[in-house]
């Protein structure tokens, strides 16, 4: 009878409020599952395979603004990694009537099809997968639903299966058996992720949990999803045993032998009732010049109600806050998700710690002064770059960041390999050696990539030119860097008498000239033969055993004389010609031999060999390749490469070429090319300058029409890696623009750049740099030392990821997704350009 009450009583609430049936979820025009707090993805992000990062795709649930559950498929294993199979998703119906979408995924090596229905179904969705014909036999007991939550959201949080209590753990601690190789499902390409140590075994994580109702969460309102499967047993697995960069896998495995609906489970987050995203106010964690503009961007949830006023508060030496400023809020429009309005609060110009208070919530405290901008390329230039030098062990007081790696050297790659991190070697080898042979020499000088520890040479080509664009435009003489080649040797925090930037150049064309010499042209890069230690985490030193591969020697054998070893684990050299790649190394020897000229003689002399004959035969190779030459890819030589090389040489037909290919280029590609255009001029004659007048003049419409595409007034990009580096290059062009034609483009505009890159921005207001100054910079990046969730000083993130249809993301619990948080040698070099232009500029 009570019951009975209840639940009339409930029906009567139901019926009467409209808050709570409004938590249903409904398809929306964006084609997913929304509530106020939930958003449910289905397949809005593909899987893609390969180099492409799976923690981005599949279904996701967007919880109270935190994507933390995503990968909902039908998967092969218990904890997929990035090179496990993914399902081909070739449809994806969105179903309006039935509130429903559904999706065929396809795993074509095994002929295996299912379909995956997701419907909105109450507070939830339900998840059914259909099978018209039954898993094959090989598959049986492995494919499975999968559905992946965001570990560092849910670590120390409870959870409840069948109304077991249990907790996340903070740390991976699980049980796991072994199996033969033969009964492992192949990855991508077939490449393998673990080294089974000769043993034949691979490992197979066992589930943490398993029942058929599963509450995750309970305790933490924003986080609490409700998990119920009718037929199959859910199980709950740790995907960090196989992988750090793992999350948590609840799954269900297909039953054998069954067609048709064979799972269904009902998914279930809890939408807390009114909730309204807390506001983000982005504002420079670095702080302000007192003249500059100051223009905080508030973003809000579309359901807030933005308030009339903002204030800032000044805090004193006593430590007492008192307000200095009250302004207004103005609206500046909705984009994507969110709604955005802007708090300006230039005339606050008195150097001094503040805040910015909005309603109830008060920012962190940053600076106004003269001097907040000093600093910004420090850490940057002193810790991160020296880090990243190859071939070096590298102290720092008492820690030891690695070790000499790879002393073994590199091998060549043999013909026709197709290489997991976008490389390849072409059905030659373009050398005088054969597949496999040791090419002595190599394992000198280069900076590691980025969070790996591969030579890109085309990447380390552009960080050398930038070194030496550092050095010619701003003579740097820094010195905070001990670096010995002889002893392979770096010592951070310890002056040897050298400016930094110059050994940085010399280390980078250590291995760049030693390509040249020793291949006799570029090679692509020297990266990684096997699977299993590119994506090595710790020190790379230990990336591979340091002895070079013995074919006479067992697997995992070491020579009586302890020179050579059984283990293949061997880096390679990919060297198939790129005569633009051959060009953008000429003109950037050149550069080098000017810059290392007075410091190092013997390799600036050698550097100028290596241009003139590259040059020379890079030309040649060029004018002989048939315009549709399918069979090679070239590039990597641009417009720029023409003005270096007339720089360097001071050759008429370079400046020709050079402007034959740049209006064109300018007219075709402006916002790209006007950089390398406005570097031409100190070089060029005064027609020169006028001719590109015009074009400053577009670019500077480019820059206001910014301020209407986008709250911030940058290039926002929306690709798969995110768009800091468009924002530093955008900021460099500005320095640049503002230092030739003033009248045009006046300094302002250069602060939308330091605003954005630290803290300024969508999704949370920490600044996207390490770097020295801001109160409070983003605390994991995906750095080679990302698995204790850290940083190296200095990087800069590629920042705000966006994730279709609508949300803008850069996860600060979580340093694995490397398009929001991986800084490269690249990038961070471009950003020690764009900090040098800045400080010239506000001086
Ligand atoms: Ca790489
Ligand atoms: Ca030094
Ligand atoms: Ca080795």
């Amino acid at each position: 009878m009570k019951k009975l009450i209840f639940a009339t009583l409930l029906a009567l609430i139901l019926a009467a409020s409209p808050e709570i049936q409004g938590q249903e979820l409904k398809l929306n025009d964006l084609e997913y599952f929304e509530t106020q707090g939930i958003n449910i993805l289905v397949y809005s992000n593909m899987f893609t395979g390969g180099f492409n990062d799976e923690k981005n795709a599949g279904i996701e649930l967007i919880h109270h603004g935190v994507r933390t559950a995503q990968g909902g498929a039908v998967r092969l294993s218990n904890t997929p990694e990035q090179w496990d199979l993914v399902p081909a998703i070739p449809t994806r119906t969105v179903n309006r009537e039935s509130n429903s979408i559904e999706s065929l995924q396809k795993y074509e090596d095994y002929g295996f099809d299912s379909r995956v229905v997701v419907t909105a179904k109450g507070k939830g969705v339900e998840i059914s997968v259909y099978l018209d014909r039954p898993v094959p036999a090989e598959l049986a007991g492995k494919a499975g639903f999968n559905l992946e939550f965001l570990p560092s959201q849910y670590w120390g949080k409870t959870y409840l299966a069948d109304g077991r209590l249990n907790r996340f753990p903070r740390y991976v601690v699980g049980n796991t058996v072994t199996k033969p190789n033969s009964e492992k499902i192949k990855q991508y390409k077939g490449y393998i992720t673990s080294d089974d140590r000769g043993t034949g075994h691979y490992v197979d994580p066992l589930p943490l949990e398993t029942g058929r109702n599963f509450i995750l969460a309970p305790e933490d309102p924003e986080r609490r999803v409700k998990i119920t499967s009718e037929e199959t047993d859910l199980m709950l697995f740790d995907g960090r045993i196989l992988a750090q960069n793992g999350w948590f896998v609840v799954r269900s495995l297909l039953p054998s032998e069954k067609t048709g609906k064979v799972l269904s489970w009902t998914v279930e987050p809890h939408a807390i009732d009114g909730w309204i995203r807390e506001p983000n106010i982005g504002f420079s964690q670095v702080g302000y010049l007192p003249s500059q503009p100051k223009i905080s961007v508030i973003e809000l949830d579309k359901k807030d109600t933005p308030l009339e006023t903002a204030s800032i508060y000044k805090i004193d030496e006593q430590g007492k806050a008192s307000q200095v400023f009250s302004g207004p809020i103005r609206p500046w429009g909705n984009y994507y998700k969110y709604h955005y309005v802007k708090f300006d609060f230039t005339p606050v110009n008195t150097p001094g710690i503040y805040y910015i208070q909005y309603g109830d919530l008060k920012t962190n405290n940053f600076i106004i002064d003269d001097t907040v901008y000093d600093k910004i390329t420090d850490a940057t230039s002193d810790i991160w770059i020296p880090i990243h030098m190859n071939h070096m062990f590298v102290r720092e007081g008492y820690r030891v960041w690695h070790g000499e790696p790879f002393k073994e050297g590199y091998r060549q790659a043999p013909p026709g390999t197709d290489h997991f991190d976008l490389h390849w070697q072409g059905p030659t080898t373009d050398t005088k050696y054969k597949g496999m042979e040791l090419i002595p020499g190599l394992n000198i000088g280069g900076f590691f990539d980025a969070g790996d520890f591969d030579i890109e040479t085309g990447s380390n080509i552009g960080v050398v030119q930038n070194f030496v664009q550092t050095w010619e435009y701003f003579k740097p003489l820094r010195d905070q860097t001990f670096v010995s080649q002889e002893h392979r040797y770096v010592d951070l925090h310890r002056p040897d008498g050298t400016p930094d930037i110059l050994q940085f150049i010399e280390h980078g064309a250590l291995n760049l000239v030693a390509q040249s010499e020793i291949i006799g042209h570029m090679a692509q890069t020297l990266s990684n033969s096997v699977l299993y230690n590119y994506h090595h985490l710790g020190d790379a030193a230990s990336l591979t055993d340091g002895l070079p591969y013995n074919p006479d020697l067992g697997p995992y054998e070491v020579a009586a004389d302890g020179l050579s070893s059984g283990v293949k684990d061997d880096m390679w050299a990919f060297t198939s010609r790129n005569p633009g790649l051959d060009l953008r190394a000429a003109t950037m020897f050149a550069a080098v031999s000017r810059a290392l000229k007075g410091y190092n003689d013997d390799l600036s002399a050698r550097a100028l060999v290596q241009s003139k004959r590259l040059l020379k035969e890079a030309t040649e190779l060029l004018a002989n390749i048939p315009q549709d030459n399918p069979g090679r890819r070239f590039g990597g030589s641009d417009v720029g490469t023409y003005l270096q090389l007339y720089i360097s040489t001071g050759e008429q037909q370079y400046a020709s070429k050079f402007q034959d290919l740049l209006w064109p280029a300018l007219e075709r590609n402006l916002n790209f090319v006007i950089l390398t255009a406005l570097e031409g001029i100190p070089h060029m004659d005064e027609t020169y300058k006028a001719k590109l007048r015009p074009y400053v003049v577009k670019y500077k419409e480019y820059i206001d029409g910014l301020e209407k595409d986008n709250p911030y007034g940058v290039p926002i990009g929306l690709g798969n890696w995110a768009g800091s580096g468009a924002v530093v290059n955008f900021g460099t062009t500005v320095c640049f623009a503002n230092k030739h034609f003033p009248d045009i483009v006046d300094d302002s505009h250069a602060f939308k750049t330091t605003n954005w890159l630290f803290g300024c921005h969508p999704y949370h207001n920490y600044s996207l740099v390490a770097t020295l100054g801001a109160t409070r910079p983003k605390e994991v990046f995906y750095g080679n030392n990302r698995a204790d969730f850290s940083f190296i000083p200095g990087n800069v993130a590629p920042g705000i990821l966006f994730r279709q249809p609508d949300h803008f993301e850069n996860y600060d619990d979580w340093p694995f997704l490397w398009g929001q948080n991986e800084g490269t040698i690249g990038g961070n070099t471009s950003y020690l350009i764009f900090g040098s232009a800045f400080k010239n500029l506000i001086k």
